[in-house]
């Protein structure tokens, strides 16, 4: 049983002995690969040497992967007969296949005698994604999570392969980024669900993020949500309510009672000056607009918001993203929408939406939203969305989520995590892991070459890297640990 999740293309096993790593000596194109891949051997126990090691050798080469993939993240690894090679045709697929190196390495067992090391199975993997967006929605705003929280969680998600992490920066109970232009805005930065002290992200902390993201070939893309979730900007902002009188800050979790006023005068430059800000603060491609969740408003007047925050996103050269009610306003060819439950929505709307050239996001709240329960006693999570159990994560097709939508609309898959009820890096964890691996496999592996018991087998498998690492993760009984 190899422990590989998500599950590669092509895997081959030949019959050759297990290397035994006393050390390894890392062969990479670049310094900055070479060192993350030395951390992750650190992690593994593992120490890179120059002398008496396996040699690791990392390789741009573009006939690397399965036969006939043109995905630019192909890779293939080779471990065998004395010595470990990745090739790639580009960068990311290299950083691939030594994640997926180092959930094959085995650790000695504790009590080995001295001297023991670990191995890794001799192996041929040949791989490359199912879908290019594989991300993680994560909510920042309910309860505060800072910059260590997001870097954990930034290599949590690069170890199991996605690409995009999508962080909720703006709801009603707070205000987690600078906007230079609205310096008022930090103002709504101290508050989270039941109160207390909270915080956000400055211009550097952002950026700093970002180049941690990006050396780990992930993407952070920024949510500012509008025109609903606004109850930190209007507390901020008396001007943009309809009286003018600013609202109080809030610390419960309902949603859908604040807003923005399209034909307030206040209302434009508030929303070209925050994604102006944001756009420019990005070196992703993409700038979420939300859209979700408005329950105070008239369709037209929503519209009218989609297509303006469409347009200022592309103004600033990024593509806009909204949450799946987008597809109530005029979506224009290559925006994308992210789906999250079938409640009171037509589903020919999407239909439609992807006609016009809109592009989907699958998030739906019964498979991939991990802030539900696992089961009704978990202590943790909400159920609007029923319970999710590891198997409810894994067992879904992304193409048949929308009925009637053609599955070539589909750009790929992103689990999401809302922070109402989760307050440590710990609790976050431990909804997180193990059900973000499942959502993974989803997102990555072909659909028929999934298999729910062989994936929980490969996750007790990763569960001991995963509590060195610090990660917590929550012991579902679907597992055998
Ligand atoms: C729905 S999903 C929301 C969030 C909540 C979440 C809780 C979505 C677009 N909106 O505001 O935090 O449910 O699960």
């Amino acid at each position: 049983m190899l422990p590989l999740i998500p599950w590669p293309t092509e895997v081959t096993q030949p019959a050759a002995p297990a290397l035994e790593l006393a050390a390894v000596r890392i062969d990479a194109p670049d310094a900055a690969l070479a060192e993350l891949v030395a951390e992750q051997f650190a992690a593994a126990g593992v120490p890179v040497a120059e002398t008496d090691a396996v040699p690791f050798t990392l390789r741009l080469d573009a006939a690397a992967g399965p036969e006939g993939s043109d995905s630019p993240e192909r890779y293939t690894l080779q471990v065998g007969g004395g010595a470990i090679s990745a090739t790639a045709a580009e960068p990311v697929g290299l950083l691939h296949a030594a994640r997926s190196l180092r959930q094959l390495v085995v650790r000695a067992a504790d009590g080995a005698p001295a001297g023991t090391h670990p191995t890794v199975p001799a192996v041929v993997v040949h791989d490359a994604p199912r879908f290019r967006w594989r991300g993680l929605s994560f909510d920042v705003v309910r309860h505060w999570f800072g910059p260590d929280d997001i870097r954990a969680v930034i290599d949590l998600v690069a170890a199991f392969k996605f690409r995009v992490l999508h962080l909720h920066l703006t709801d009603d109970q707070g205000w987690r980024i600078e906007i230079p232009s609205r310096p008022e805005l930090e103002k709504a930065s101290d508050n989270q669900v039941g109160g207390g002290s909270a915080g956000y992200l400055t211009v550097g902390d952002y950026r700093d993020l970002q180049a941690y993201a990006a050396a780990r070939h992930v993407t952070i893309v920024p949510e500012f949500d509008m025109p609903g979730h606004v109850n930190a900007a209007t507390h901020v902002y008396g001007g943009l309510t309809s009286d003018g009188v600013a609202t109080d800050a809030y610390d419960g979790i309902e949603v859908g009672f604040s807003r923005l006023w399209f034909d307030n005068p206040a209302t434009e430059p508030f929303v070209r000056d925050v994604v102006g800000d944001l756009a420019r603060m990005t070196d992703g491609a993409w700038v979420h607009v939300g859209g979700d969740e408005v329950l105070t408003m008239e369709r037209d007047e929503f519209a009218r918001f989609v297509d303006l925050a469409q347009r200022i996103v592309r103004e600033h050269g990024k593509t806009p993203i909204f949450w799946q009610e987008g597809a109530r306003g005029p979506v224009e060819p290559g925006t994308l929408l992210q789906y999250w439950e079938p409640k009171g929505e037509d589903l020919d709307r999407f239909v439609a939406a992807a006609q016009a050239g809109a592009r989907f996001i699958m998030s739906p709240g019964d498979h991939a939203y991990l802030d539900m329960k696992y089961t009704a006693e978990h202590p943790l999570g909400l159920q609007w969305a029923g319970f999710v159990e590891l198997r409810d994560s894994y067992e879904w097709e992304p193409t048949e989520v929308i009925a009637g939508l053609p599955a070539e609309a589909v750009e790929g898959v992103s689990a999401a995590v809302w922070t109402e009820t989760l307050t440590t890096r710990d609790e976050l964890f431990s909804m997180l892991l193990p059900r973000l691996g499942a959502v993974a496999e989803v997102a990555w592996t072909a659909g028929d070459a999934k298999d729910f018991d062989g994936f929980t087998r490969r996750t007790a498998a990763q569960a001991p890297a995963w509590r060195s690492a610090g990660w917590a993760y929550h012991p579902t009984p679907q597992v055998a640990w």
